[in-house]
């Protein structure tokens, strides 16, 4: 049963407007304030005001669900809605999501708690919200259509449960997906264990985000929602690189990293210089026997998984999708491959006629993240990202593990760039060079060949029914 106290508490975090008022039966049986955030930036975690405590998560450029406590039920108050949301600095996507952003805010609940959801809609379709991966009423499940009607705009619906099972879940609505998926719709839900659980450690820094992806023309505001596949902004938490936030952590911090897949396509996520072992998906913490080290797990479409591991080498440590498309930027697929072309004179000529003309990747793409090629409003580089070093040539699905022994517990204020002990950062060559190295390559500078001649191969390619069927053998 809630105490008048927790009520308090609940309230305090949730509105100041709401913690003058007094605690009058009405104002427990009104809806709760929404509380709206319109920050991109990474809320600190939020303590429990009210409620059984848990050590709470951080999620990456999001924040957390504050909540009021009403007859010990947490009550929460999530709003559907129109939101324009930084997805790095100076590119505004216009999206739909959740109080403000997209994602919507993380939902933290313990196991055992009795929860009840209020959902308002704000947008100009009916819209439903399923929560993935919960055990629940199956009047619940939030499917429009099946197990109850879409929310029509301008009203709200309740959904109450028990969070039976400790894990890692999302929300995302179950109407109109294609649509209501493709501008943004969705949020992290995280079940902390009610005690010590056998399969769940307690960790000293718990991150959160969501896999998502957009196809935004350079420019514009609006994701074009027919993509399936050829996404150019592939993103977490609806960021992109540079515009994500670096993991901040102490030095041999247990770390756990829980990321949920809502996009049309699996990620390979790598982390650099640590290995980790997956302890959860989101059908809940694994097998102990079933874990083994890995430095790459591949999230499929709809999955969710969480990776645990200690965070014991200092440094800056880049951590991303290991497909080499998913940390670009707002690019096109349709462009040969340019490598080895030289277009010095072909461009001069073009020059003439577009001075803007640039030409492409006749060294590789590299020069792009250099180049000042003059970008549209409203977009952000394919590849960029100012490092300690130069250009990081990176974007999307792209951020930093930050390992420092100085951070302080709890503290998740950005270090700035590592600083290597000396002798321990990788350099120029200064003796002399080997003789001849680059020159015994018949390709030459750009484009090496095999030292010995390559055997003449013949290819005869016949059309089928050229000679009215198959060849003669
Ligand atoms: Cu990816």
């Amino acid at each position: 049963m809630a105490s008048r106290r927790d009520f308090f508490r609940g309230a305090t975090a949730i509105t100041a407007a709401a913690a003058a008022t007094s605690v009058a039966r009405a104002a427990l049986a009104a809806l709760p304030d929404p509380v709206i955030q319109g920050d991109p930036g990474t809320m600190p975690p939020l303590a429990p005001p009210s409620g059984r405590p848990y050590r709470p998560v951080v999620t990456l450029n999001g924040w957390t669900l504050p909540w009021r406590m009403n007859q010990g039920v947490k009550e929460f108050h999530l709003v559907a809605e129109p939101v324009v949301r930084e997805m790095a600095p100076g590119f505004k996507a216009h999206l739909w999501g959740y109080n403000g952003q997209s994602p919507g805010p993380t939902i933290e609940v313990v196991e055992g708690d009795r929860v009840r959801i209020f959902v308002t809609n704000r947008l100009p379709e009916h819209t439903s919200i399923h929560w993935h991966g919960q055990r629940l009423p199956n009047g619940m499940d939030g499917v429009t259509g099946l197990t109850q009607p879409g929310i029509a705009p301008g009203k709200t619906f309740v959904y109450e449960f028990v969070a039976r099972r400790p894990g890692t879940f999302m929300y995302h609505p179950h109407a109109d997906e294609m649509t209501q998926m493709a501008m943004g719709m969705m949020g992290f839900w995280v079940t902390h264990p009610k005690g010590r659980h056998p399969l769940i450690d307690e960790v000293d820094r718990d991150f959160v985000f969501l896999l998502n992806a957009y196809d935004i023309d350079p420019g514009s505001y609006t994701p074009k929602i027919m993509t399936m596949l050829d996404f150019n902004l592939w993103s977490w938490n609806s960021r992109v690189f540079p515009g994500i936030d670096p993991l901040v952590v102490r030095k041999n911090d247990k770390v756990r990293i829980r990321v949920g897949n809502l996009t049309m396509t699996n990620h390979p996520i790598h982390l650099h210089g640590h290995e980790f072992v997956v302890t959860g998906t989101d059908g809940g913490p694994t097998p102990k026997a079933s874990r083994w080290p890995e430095v790459t797990a591949d999230i499929a479409v709809g999955q969710m998984r969480q990776v645990e591991f200690v965070a014991d080498e200092e440094g800056d440590w880049a951590f991303h999708c290991h497909k080499s498309h998913h940390t670009m930027n707002a690019m096109g697929h349709d462009v040969p491959t340019m490598i080895g072309v030289d277009h010095r004179g072909l461009a001069k000529k073009i020059t003439r006629l577009i001075p803007d003309y640039m030409v492409m990747g006749e060294r590789g793409m590299a020069d792009m993240a250099e180049m000042e090629m003059p970008l549209p409003d409203n977009t952000v580089p394919m590849m960029t990202g100012a490092g300690p070093f130069g250009s990081v040539e990176m974007g999307g699905m792209f951020s930093v593990l930050k390992v420092r022994a100085d951070q302080k517990p709890g503290d998740y204020t950005d270090p700035g760039w590592y600083r290597h002990p000396p002798g321990t950062v990788a350099t120029e060559w200064a003796g002399p060079l080997a003789d001849a190295t680059p020159a015994r390559s018949a390709g030459g500078q750009s484009m090496p060949l095999a030292t010995k001649p390559a055997p003449s191969i013949e290819v005869q390619v016949r059309k089928p029914g050229a000679h009215g069927g198959h060849d003669d053998h």
